[in-house]
């Protein structure tokens, strides 16, 4: 039995590993699927990055609540949200849902939903609809969760004051002597750092909502079937009370840009009007019954926001030394924040029409 096969073995899963390969793109945890010698089961394990999420036991607790919370409204009201499901995480042994090994490494393990498929970019506006229809079904699923009962995984997560301080130090650290040749993307990022507070100070001023927030919402964190039907919401580690605008942006940022997040041609990033409107369209279809005015006049605007802020903080690690996101050959993260960045430019050019968009697609549904 070689060491994944060993931590599998720890959970209590009938499973007789045929094979444990890495799985997906993620930049934080290490993500295997599982295959077992009957083929119709599968899991996904995972080694959850100890040094990003510092509380294993109350992030557990989060996801567990989130799911089983999904589960219970299904099983009640499962005819408001047909085909819709929420994967289940398998208990260790010890009656846990994590398991500590003796290495120190934190892991869990939940069932593979089969036939799934997702995607790191979409191809078509019907994708986009889907994948905006399935978040905003898991917004409306949780939106009975008090948010304060849910911990607060890592504070101020999408906080724009916070990162614009981790990128001021990491300038004057200078600290892996990037700043000099970085100075284009430092100017850049500075140009728009007053008004990226917007939202910050509308949330401040007690005018957005808190709520159950994905806070994850790239569109690979969205699965569909083999028909291309959104039917789940994934990647549960950053749910926790914030502002719905954030989880909106995100999502657009990843699933209406007609780049990889990580592009190195920039000419070929570009904001793509049909997948932001088709994305909102199937968004808007379910949220539209539950986001306040402010919350919707800021749709537009929270997708350039997102766009910045993870902009900000690819060039924060790369002033760092690259020592919070995984890399995949030096400069990667200086490449994601220059992606991020034309990305963002490309939408304040498109900002009107994106904000048309919102409004033609709040005033017909
Ligand atoms: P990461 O933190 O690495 O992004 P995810 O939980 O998003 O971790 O998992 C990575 C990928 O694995 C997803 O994009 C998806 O393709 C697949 N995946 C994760 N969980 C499941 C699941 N329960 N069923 C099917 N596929 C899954
Ligand atoms: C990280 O690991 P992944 O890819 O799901 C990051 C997100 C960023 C994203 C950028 C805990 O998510 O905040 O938006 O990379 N997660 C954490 O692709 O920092
Ligand atoms: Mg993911």
């Amino acid at each position: 039995m070689n060491d994944l096969s060993k931590i599998v073995s720890q959970f209590d899963a009938e499973c007789q590993v045929r094979s444990v390969e890495p799985f997906g793109s993620g930049h934080i945890n290490d993500t295997y699927l599982v295959t077992c010698q009957s083929i119709s089961r599968g899991y996904i394990l995972q080694r959850i990055n100890h040094l990003v999420f510092q509380n294993v036991e109350q992030l557990t607790n989060n996801i567990l609540k989130i799911t089983r919370h999904i589960q219970n409204r299904l099983e009640t009201d499962g005819s408001r949200y047909p085909g819709f499901r929420v994967f289940r995480m398998i208990p260790v042994k010890n009656g846990r849902y994590y398991y500590k090994a003796a290495d120190g490494t934190y892991w869990r393990m939940i069932e593979y939903i089969g036939n799934s498929r997702s995607f790191d970019r979409v191809a078509s506006p019907a994708l986009a609809f889907e994948a905006g229809h399935a978040f905003g079904t898991f917004q409306k699923l949780t939106s009975d969760v008090e948010p304060g009962s849910l911990f607060e995984v890592i504070p101020r997560f999408h906080d724009i004051s916070l990162r614009l301080e981790q990128f001021r130090l990491s300038i004057r650290n200078n600290s892996a002597g990037r700043t000099a040749a970085t100075r284009e993307e430092i100017n850049f990022a500075e140009s728009r750092a007053g008004e990226m507070h917007h939202i910050l100070n509308l949330g401040t001023a007690g005018k957005l909502p808190v709520r159950v927030t994905h806070n994850d919402t790239k569109i690979n964190n969205v699965l569909f079937n083999q028909e291309g039907c959104a039917f789940s919401v994934i990647d549960l580690d950053t749910v926790m009370p914030g502002f719905i605008l954030y989880d909106f942006g995100d999502a657009i940022r990843t699933g209406a840009s007609t780049g990889e997040e990580d592009e190195a041609d920039l000419n070929k990033v570009q904001i793509d009007l049909a997948l932001f409107e088709a994305y909102s369209r199937g968004y808007l279809k379910v949220a539209h019954s539950f986001l306040t005015i402010e919350e919707t006049d800021n749709l537009a605007f929270s997708a350039k926001f997102m766009t910045y802020i993870i902009g900000l903080r690819f060039l924060t690690d790369h002033l760092n030394g690259d020592c919070y996101f995984k890399t995949g050959f030096p400069g990667h993260n200086l490449r994601r924040a220059q992606a991020q960045f034309k990305l963002l430019q490309s939408m304040e050019d498109n900002f009107r029409e994106m904000q048309m968009i919102i409004a033609s697609i709040h005033t017909t549904e």
